[in-house]
């Protein structure tokens, strides 16, 4: 198992779209394997294959308490969203220290493959929801901000800006 290093927005590598898996197998059994520890490790409770340099369309989660029940999602697709929508407070791990809220369809119907292979379809609100839209957004070349108003964009532009002169000072 090996940690990956996470691209930083706004990274152009982030706005590019995954590709398909095609084949299931041993490596990407390890992928999966890197990408939950390296999600674990910083402490998020998604992470797209995209975020750590890798062009597949890959998702990981685990939405539990004590961090037991990792999900593996290959190829999602989202079939239908709902007409309803609901805010909600997302973060990024590739956009450390900004917090938003973001509007949303509340529910989704998505079918997904899993590690073996094998096709399943699911029903989601709530977190899952959530978090499955910000996830497959980022297999598409999106990240949350895109979502916010111009000006709140140029706001969070401005205020990693800063932290990163900050940061570069620092070194
Ligand atoms: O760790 C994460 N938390 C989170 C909170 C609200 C909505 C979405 C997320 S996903 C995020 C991890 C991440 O950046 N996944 O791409
Ligand atoms: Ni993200």
């Amino acid at each position: 198992m090996a940690l990956l290093k996470i691209l930083q927005f706004p990274d152009p590598k982030l706005r590019l779209r995954a590709k398909e898996v095609k084949i299931f197998d041993r490596s990407l059994r390890n992928t999966c394997e890197n990408m939950l520890e390296t999600m674990y490790d910083a402490k998020g409770i998604g992470l797209a294959a995209i975020q750590v340099n890798i062009l597949k369309r890959i998702v990981v989660m685990d939405l539990s308490e004590n961090k037991n029940e990792p999900m593996f999602f290959v190829n999602p697709e989202i079939i239908k969203l709902s007409d309803d929508t609901k805010e909600y407070g997302e973060g990024c791990l590739s956009v450390p220290g900004i917090y938003e809220k973001v509007t949303r369809p509340n529910s989704l119907s998505a079918k997904y493959f899993d590690i073996d292979g094998c096709e399943h379809k699911l029903e989601a609100d709530g977190l899952l929801s959530v978090c499955l839209q910000h996830e497959i957004d980022h297999l598409n070349g999106r990240v949350f901000v895109d979502h916010l108003s111009r000006l709140k964009q140029e706001k969070i532009n401005r205020k990693l800006q800063k932290e990163r002169k900050r940061l570069l000072a620092e070194a």
